[in-house]
């Protein structure tokens, strides 16, 4: 027999929030809501370009800086439906992420001398790479005010790692990786003296004051970046700006600019013309050309570099003597640097030029290899002639910053600022090929792909610095706006508008989604952070509290507990004034999407615990009370029953004697009914279950995962029914009554699993097997 959905849901009363009214459907033609709506023809195309149909999937996987707010954003292309913030530099509580102990281990990683530093501003994320293309194992992101770069595995989308540059006290040109990850680069931005050497007063700057490049060794495997076998080049203090990696030809080089090559440093209150003027006074500034792979033969070898603050610095004397690094002039204030590619070309941009320069590899290395220099800089590092590097110049619009690339050869767009549009042209040619206004003063821009061997095209995204009069205002404080844009034909055509409310985003870097493969669900007991078996994983029944004093009486309480649909274990926690408790859940639930959370009163606890995870909270319960607590994600009907009660008792706390008086008197009859409910509720299931097992649903790993709950949960029926009817013998109405509504709670989680393994069944096209 076919069991309807609506007989199922009624009978298990799963019918919460499913009767409000039907959907008044719109009799209006498309024309009728074009009129209504003031849309044109060409709106409805682009509106179609990018609306996604409820349950549809985006082809790419953005993910956005997020900037001032020290997090990342991940939405989705074309439909540009945020997905996602990741917490990484700062507090994410929706994630647990600075509230569980185990996240909070990975934000002090980031402390900066001993403080704790709880914002961030993220600029370029850049995923790890292997052969130059994106592999979608890994995420890196720095951060500017602080330098620091944060590792993000992709397998679960969180944050595992922070490292703080022991040298900068400033960054911008990170995070950009080599062609195989074999290092995530970091550059300075604002000179300065490397951390440690104390106060060094602004008289010595050209001297004491400097920039650096740090190579931040990545290890793939264990999907960590390893201080120990990472170093810096040490740099002029010229304010290094963006970097770039070399691919193909460029392998194993690293270019990176700079806009105050001048060394100015202002003091407007003292009379003294600022940096804007004295950072932009020369008609050029320098591009810093950097050989990572043999510095990194070099320093393993052990001829070149020493160890300052546990980070080995390569000086800009070893730098020269061993053609490591080389300068050649850039246009006025140059911005963005990116390489071609086919890795042959450089691309630089002058913020106040109209330009962008394209400089050429041969030549470059022809002036390398016969060492035809302009000269040196005062630091004796040789400059390579700006007539001797350069293929061309285009002018592109006023104010260009940043390069994206085409699938197409030789195609590139670039973000123009001051004139506010993008323009594509061709690198190889010279040519301007199209120009569209954007909204305004675009920042950084996005290509699916687009800075990586193999640019996929297809869409571009502007991200616009001011977003004006787009939007409905909300105030002074207004979102970015990134616009969507098709790059398919020859002309690019806009389609899409999107706030973003969350800091300025500088880059974004866009993933095919394929490439991408998340899981659903941790192993059990997983702590996610560390990617290893929590030591307090606790299973189903061996749910304990353990209570330990030192020898000075000061006693820790660690909780192992769990939480699955629909309580929490243990539901009530004594503990002593003055105790430092430590509570763990562990997540019992495989079931997708079946996160529960955890927050108490007073004590800034909140935890998210995803299907597997393990994590845990630990405070110091100061003050004698009662704190409630409760899962805070709407995981089941029964959710707002996911609740406890911390106790903590005054120190020499005496219970009163007779137990727990709470609650209602049950009958015979209570018992009856529910118990005849149960039985009806045992039919569905088994027909439930006759449907799935007459199906093929071995064949569908989501099904076999939600029946394997599913076994659990009826497991858990089964022992809850053993309870109620030993209290029935006993006459014991009350517990009988309430277990025998516990082993119906349990039933109702094995029928919503088992429909919902039987829709996907439905949807999927199983096949009977019998
Ligand atoms: S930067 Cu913001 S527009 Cu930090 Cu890459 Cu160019
Ligand atoms: Cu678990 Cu709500």
């Amino acid at each position: 027999m076919k069991i309807r959905k609506p007989m199922l849901a009624s009978l298990i009363a799963l019918t919460v929030g499913l009767t409000a009214g039907g959907q008044a459907w719109s009799q209006d033609t498309l024309k009728d809501v074009m009129k209504k709506r003031g849309l044109t023809e060409k709106d409805i195309l682009a509106a179609a370009k990018t609306y996604t149909p409820t349950g549809g999937r985006d082809e790419y996987l953005a993910f956005s800086s997020g900037g001032q707010s020290g997090q990342v954003i991940v939405y989705g292309v074309p439909s540009m439906r945020i997905l996602k913030y990741i917490g990484v530099f700062t507090p994410e509580p929706w994630q647990g992420y600075g509230f569980d102990d185990e996240s909070k281990e990975v934000l002090a990683q980031g402390r900066i001398e001993g403080k704790d530093i709880v914002y961030g501003d993220t600029h370029h994320p850049a995923f790890s790479e292997t052969k130059g293309d994106y592999n979608g194992k890994y995420l890196f992101i720095n951060d500017k005010a602080n330098p620091r770069i944060a590792v993000i595995d992709l397998k679960d989308f969180e944050t595992k790692q922070i490292v703080v540059n022991p040298l900068f006290r400033s960054e911008h040109g990170g995070a950009f990786v080599t062609p195989n990850t074999e290092y995530v680069m970091e550059a300075t931005q604002y000179a300065h003296p490397y951390k440690g050497s104390g106060f060094v007063p602004l008289s010595d700057f050209n001297e004491k004051y400097r920039g650096g490049l740090t190579y931040w060794k990545f290890n793939m495997e264990k999907g960590k970046i390893e201080p120990e076998n990472s170093f810096t080049f040490e740099l002029p203090p010229y304010s290094q700006d963006l970097s770039d990696a070399g691919k193909g030809p460029t392998y194993g080089w690293g270019f990176t600019n700079s806009f105050c090559s001048e060394r100015y440093v202002g003091g407007i209150e003292k009379g003294r013309p600022p940096f804007e003027a004295g950072c932009s006074s020369k008609d050029t500034d320098f591009m810093h050309l950097t050989n990572w792979k043999k510095a990194s033969e070099l320093v393993k070898a052990g001829k070149i570099g020493k160890k300052v603050n546990g980070m080995t610095l390569i000086s800009m004397k070893e730098a020269v003597a061993n053609n490591l690094l080389y300068l050649i002039p850039e246009p006025k204030s140059p911005h963005g640097v990116d390489v071609v590619p086919t890795g042959d070309k450089i691309v630089v941009s002058g913020k106040l030029d109209s330009h962008t320069w394209v400089y050429d590899w041969k030549k470059i290395q022809k002036v390398m290899k016969n060492k035809k220099f302009e000269g040196k800089d005062p630091y004796g590092i040789p400059i390579i002639a700006l007539k001797d590097a350069l293929d061309k110049s285009v002018a592109v619009g006023l104010g260009p910053l940043h390069t994206q690339f085409d699938s197409k050869k030789c195609v590139a767009y670039t973000s123009i600022y001051v004139d506010s549009m993008i323009t594509k042209w061709d690198y190889c040619k010279g040519k301007v090929l199209d120009q569209l206004p954007i909204h305004y003063n675009v920042g950084h821009l996005v290509a699916m792909e687009g800075d990586s061997v193999s640019p996929d095209g297809k869409y571009l995204i502007a991200l616009n610095k001011l977003a004006i009069d787009r939007f409905n205002p909300v105030g002074p404080l207004h979102p970015q706006n990134h616009q969507l844009i098709d790059i398919s034909g020859d002309k690019m055509q806009l389609l899409y508008d999107m706030p973003v409310p969350l800091g300025e985003p500088h880059y974004v870097v866009a993933i095919k989604a394929d490439k991408l493969k998340p899981e659903i669900r941790y192993r059990s007991g997983w702590n996610s952070r560390k990617d290893e078996r929590s030591p307090w994983k606790t299973r189903a029944g061996r749910e304990k509290i353990e209570r330990t004093c030192d020898a000075n009486g000061k006693c820790t309480v660690n909780v192992y507990g769990t939480a699955i649909r629909s309580h929490l274990t243990p539901e009530i926690i004594e503990v002593t004034e003055g105790d430092t408790v430590s509570i763990h859940v562990t997540n019992l639930e495989r079931a997708e999407d079946e996160v529960h959370g955890y927050a108490m009163y007073g004590h800034n606890v909140q935890l998210s615990i995803e299907p597997g995870k393990t994590a845990s909270t630990t405070f110091v319960a100061d003050k004698a009370g009662v704190y409630p607590y409760y899962c805070t994600e709407f995981c089941s009907a029964l959710h707002l029953e996911m609740q406890g009660y911390l106790l903590v008792q005054p120190k020499g706390y005496k219970a009163k004697s007779g137990g727990l008086k709470a609650g209602t008197n049950y009958t015979e009859a209570d018992y009856k009914k529910q118990v005849k409910t149960n039985i009806d509720t045992q039919a569905v299931i088994n027909q439930v279950v006759g449907f799935i097992t007459s199906h093929n649903y071995k064949d569908f790993p989501t099904v076999v995962a939600l029946v394997e709950d599913a076994t659990d949960q009826l497991g858990f029926a089964k022992e809850a029914k053993a309870k109620a009817e030993a209290a029935a013998a006993k006459k014991d109405w009350n517990n009988a009554m309430l277990w025998a509504n516990q082993w119906w709670q349990y039933q109702v989680k094995t029928a919503d699993l088992g429909l919902r393994a039987k829709t996907y069944l439905e949807e999927h096209g199983a096949k009977k097997v019998k």
